[in-house]
């Protein structure tokens, strides 16, 4: 088993765990850019690559319709997440992008894009060592088209053409058990909208719970509890950079964000992503929190086609205590129309979910590198990275 994955520079199963973090480096033998190979990868007849320039309008819904339709879902294919066009746009265009790492793969006598990767340019931690490199994502084969083989041919693909960025190692997450996970994160769920939640199957009652009780037991005030609490500006990307820089140091594995990255991935948008900031006496940014919408299409309901999540994002609490910080985050998320929060156990997220109400998911995330050994496995809390 793992035909593709035993052949790739990652951690393998059966390996010798250490305990030390000195342990840590890269897995393959050092190339270099005149090393790689210039022709791309074969595709069976019939297909083709084709770069997904998301700055046309048409290619983004062809990107958008793709995952809509083909990207994941739960084990119980209830749900299928539904990106919105503006999320994607977001997600695939941050400051150093490069189209040739949109990969999508088409049908040569159609034109229809049946397959996609990407791949985004982070900066990244891991313990003492700092390394650019790609974050991969949003990897989708079209229904028709699965257990052919076709994934690892995208994934050698989107490799070679990030090599010749002179780029070595990717980190990514996926909810599948691949060799090896660099961390394995639970994800916790708290409901907004139980009415909602109850009618699409998201959430079953417990015994002896009625929907009224229930919406009296999540009920969450109409304003934020945390005074100066206000959405984020471009004036404060300086104040919240230096922030959750200083936050983001003491986790093993966390991005190393620029000032351009903070703007792009933290300046509020509609629907997107929401940003607050913690204004301070003297007008000092003090705290800050975020979460994104990422709604999923409901697949077979009479009475709902979506369901609107929002998933915490990068949230520094300082002054605030977080279980104050992340209820305000709550409140936040109800009024601006979410039906559920999710969070991951990452970060000190653990000791606080469960007096937030939150109830553990069924669902694991694991967290991997590509080309980088992590001597000693992370915990969830020493997680400090969101993928999207
Ligand atoms: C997955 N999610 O194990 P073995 S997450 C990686 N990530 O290989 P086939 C995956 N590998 O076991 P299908 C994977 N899922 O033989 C499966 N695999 O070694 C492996 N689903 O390929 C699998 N999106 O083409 C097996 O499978 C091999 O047709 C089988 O296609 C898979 O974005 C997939 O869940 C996932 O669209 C495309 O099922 C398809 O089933 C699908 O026969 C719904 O593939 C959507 C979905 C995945 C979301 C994500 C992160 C992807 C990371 C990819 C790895 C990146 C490595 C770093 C590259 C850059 C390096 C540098 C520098
Ligand atoms: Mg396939």
């Amino acid at each position: 088993n793992y035909a593709f994955w035993s052949t790739q520079p990652v951690s393998q199963f059966g390996e010798e765990a250490s305990t030390s973090s000195s342990d840590n480096g890269p897995i393959d033998t050092p190339k270099t850019v005149a090393d790689i190979r210039q022709a791309p990868n074969s595709l069976p007849d019939n297909f083709h690559w084709d770069n997904c320039d998301i700055d046309d309008d048409k290619q983004l819904t062809e990107v958008y319709d793709l995952l809509c339709q083909h990207y994941v879902e739960d084990d119980e294919n209830m749900f299928r997440f539904a990106y919105s066009p503006e999320f994607l746009r977001w997600a695939l265009k941050p400051p150093g992008t490069r189209s040739e790492w949109l990969c999508g793969v088409r049908v040569t006598s159609s034109g229809k894009l049946v397959a996609f990767i990407s791949g985004i340019p982070m900066q990244t931690r891991v313990d003492a060592q700092e390394l650019p490199m790609v974050e991969i994502n949003f990897l989708c084969v079209h229904k028709k088209l699965r257990h052919k083989r076709l994934a690892p041919v995208l994934i050698k693909e989107i490799t070679r053409r990030v090599n010749l960025a002179g780029i070595w190692q990717a980190v990514y997450t996926a909810g599948v058990l691949l060799p090896r996970p660099a961390a394995e994160a639970q994800y916790w769920h708290r409901t907004l909208n139980p009415r909602k939640l109850v009618a699409v199957g998201f959430s079953r009652l417990a015994p002896r719970m009625t929907v009224a009780r229930a919406v009296k037991l999540y009920r969450l005030p109409a304003a934020p509890a945390s005074p100066g609490v206000r959405p984020m500006a471009r004036a404060d990307v300086p104040a919240v950079a230096a922030l959750l820089a200083r936050h983001l140091a003491r986790y093993r594995l966390a991005p190393v964000l620029s000032e351009a990255e903070v703007a792009h991935w933290l300046l509020p948008l509609p629907d997107v992503v929401h940003s607050y900031v913690v204004e301070g006496e003297g007008g000092a940014i003090t705290d800050m929190l975020s979460f994104y919408t990422l709604p999923s299409s409901v697949i077979n309901n009479t009475e709902y086609n979506t369901l609107k999540a929002a998933y915490m994002f990068y949230t520094v609490a300082a002054t605030i205590p977080l279980s104050k910080l992340l209820n305000d985050a709550l409140i936040l998320a109800h009024t601006t129309g979410h039906d559920v929060f999710n969070a991951l156990d990452i970060f000190e997220n653990g000791e606080v979910l469960r007096d937030l109400k939150f109830g553990i998911g069924d669902g694991k995330l694991r967290y991997y590198l590509y080309n980088w050994r992590v001597g000693k496995t992370l915990v969830p809390s020493e997680v400090g990275l969101v993928m999207l």
